[in-house]
C-alpha cells in the first residue's frame, strides 16, 4: 500500500510528477492531490483517472506514505515539517527552503542517495544544479574537480507554466509586431537572452548561480569546490542546457571522460561532432536522461582541464523525475556506481 500526495498538482512539476510515477510504475495504491480552498472539490485528469482535488490539511497529509511538493518555499517551510514527523509521510521537497539546512538530506539518489539515512523530509535539488552534476559526479569521483566556470541556458519552464505561457505570448506579439509585455522575466524572453535568474546577491551573483555552488557542493560531500556561474534564460521551452569548464585534480582526457560517463546511469554521451551530435533542448526534453557531449580537453587548464556542454530537461531530471526516484529509492536503496577515488 503506497498512498501518495501531490501538492501542486497542476504545476508544471506537479504534473510531471503525476505523469512520472505512472510512467514508471511507482507502486501507488492512490494519488491524492491537494489544494487550497480555492481549488478544492476540482477534478483533474491525471494518467491514474479523473482525481478530485482535496483540501490541504497537514492531518491528511499525513496519511500518506509520501508527500511530493510541488509549491513555494513558504508553503513548505509552513507545513513540510509538520507533514514529516513521525509517524507523518515522507516529504520530498522541490522547493529550496530545506536544501541547505544541515540536517536535511539535498539528494540527488544515483550520486547520494545513502545521505538521506532515517530522514523523513528530503530536498530535491535546484533544476540547473541536478542536471549538470549527472555528468559531473562520475567526473568527479574518478578525476577530483577542484574547480569549474558554469555558464547556463535556462528554459522558460523555469519560471513554471507561466514562465512558458510567457514565452509564448512574448513570441506571438513580437511575431505580430506588439509591443511585448512580460511579467514573469525581467524583460520580454522572444528574441532574446536575460542574464538574470532569481534575485541578485551581495556579491553581485544571482541566486540561481549560487545555488549551483552551494547545491553542488553539498550534493557532492564537499564543502569547498569553487563554482562560478552565470545563469542566463533563453527563449526555449523546457530543457535547460550547462557550458561547463571543469579543473581537476588528476589530469583527464576527452576519451576517458566519455567512457566513463558511458557507463553513467542517467546519462547519455552525445558527441559526434563531425555528424552534428551534441547535446541539445530540442533532444533532451521530455527524455529522463540527461545528454553530455562537446567533450574536449580544456586550453585553460591544459591536461587537468575539459570542456562540456550538458542539456537536460529541466521539468524531469530537474525536478519531477528526480523527486520520484527518491520515493524509488526509498523504495528500494542501491548504492551509487561511483564514488570519490580522488580527495
Ligand atoms: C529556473 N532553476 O530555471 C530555476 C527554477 O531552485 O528550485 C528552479 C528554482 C529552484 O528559473
Amino acid at each position: 500500500m503506497v498512498k501518495v500526495g501531490i501538492v501542486g498538482a497542476t504545476g508544471a512539476v506537479g504534473k510531471e510528477v503525476l505523469s512520472v510515477l505512472y510512467d514508471r510504475k511507482f507502486p501507488v495504491t492512490s494519488v491524492h492531490l491537494f489544494a487550497s480552498a480555492r481549488s478544492a472539490g476540482k477534478t483533474l485528469e491525471t494518467p491514474f483517472g479523473t482525481a478530485e482535488v482535496q483540501l490541504f490539511t497537514v492531518e491528511a497529509a499525513r496519511e500518506m506514505d509520501y508527500v511530493f511538493l510541488a509549491v513555494s518555499g513558504s508553503f513548505a517551510l509552513e507545513h513540510a515539517e509538520a507533514i514529516a514527523a513521525p509517524g507523518g509521510a515522507i516529504v520530498i521537497d522541490n522547493s529550496s527552503a530545506f536544501r541547505l539546512q544541515p540536517n536535511v538530506p539535498l539528494v540527488i539518489p544515483e550520486i547520494n542517495g545513502a545521505a538521506i539515512g532515517d530522514k523523513r523530509l528530503i530536498a530535491n535539488p535546484n533544476c540547473t544544479t541536478a542536471i549538470a552534476a549527472m555528468a559531473l559526479w562520475p567526473l568527479h569521483c574518478a578525476y577530483g574537480i577542484e574547480k569549474m566556470i558554469v555558464s547556463t541556458y535556462q528554459a522558460s519552464s523555469g519560471a513554471g507554466v507561466e514562465g512558458m505561457d510567457e514565452l509564448f505570448n512574448t513570441t506571438r506579439d513580437a511575431l505580430d509586431g506588439k509591443a511585448p509585455s512580460n511579467k514573469v522575466f525581467a524583460h520580454p524572453l522572444a528574441f532574446n537572452v536575460i542574464p538574470h535568474i532569481d534575485v541578485f546577491q551581495d556579491n553581485g551573483f544571482t541566486k540561481e548561480e549560487m545555488k549551483v555552488t552551494w547545491e553542488t557542493n553539498k550534493i557532492f560531500g564537499e564543502t569547498s569546490m569553487k563554482i562560478s556561474c552565470t545563469a542566463v534564460r533563453i527563449p526555449i521551452l523546457r530543457a535547460h542546457s550547462e557550458a561547463i569548464t571543469i579543473k581537476t585534480k588528476r589530469p583527464i582526457v576527452p576519451a576517458d571522460a566519455r567512457a566513463l560517463l558511458v557507463q553513467a546511469d542517467g546519462v547519455d554521451v552525445v558527441d559526434d561532432p563531425a555528424a552534428n551530435k551534441y547535446p541539445m533542448p530540442l533532444n533532451a526534453t521530455a527524455k529522463y536522461n540527461v545528454e553530455v557531449g562537446r567533450i574536449r580537453q580544456s586550453i585553460v587548464f591544459d591536461e587537468c582541464g575539459l570542456d562540456l556542454f550538458v542539456s537536460g530537461d529541466q521539468l524531469l531530471r530537474g525536478a519531477a523525475l528526480n523527486a520520484v526516484l527518491i520515493a524509488e529509492y526509498l523504495e528500494h536503496p542501491y548504492p551509487s556506481k561511483f564514488s570519490k577515488q580522488v580527495q
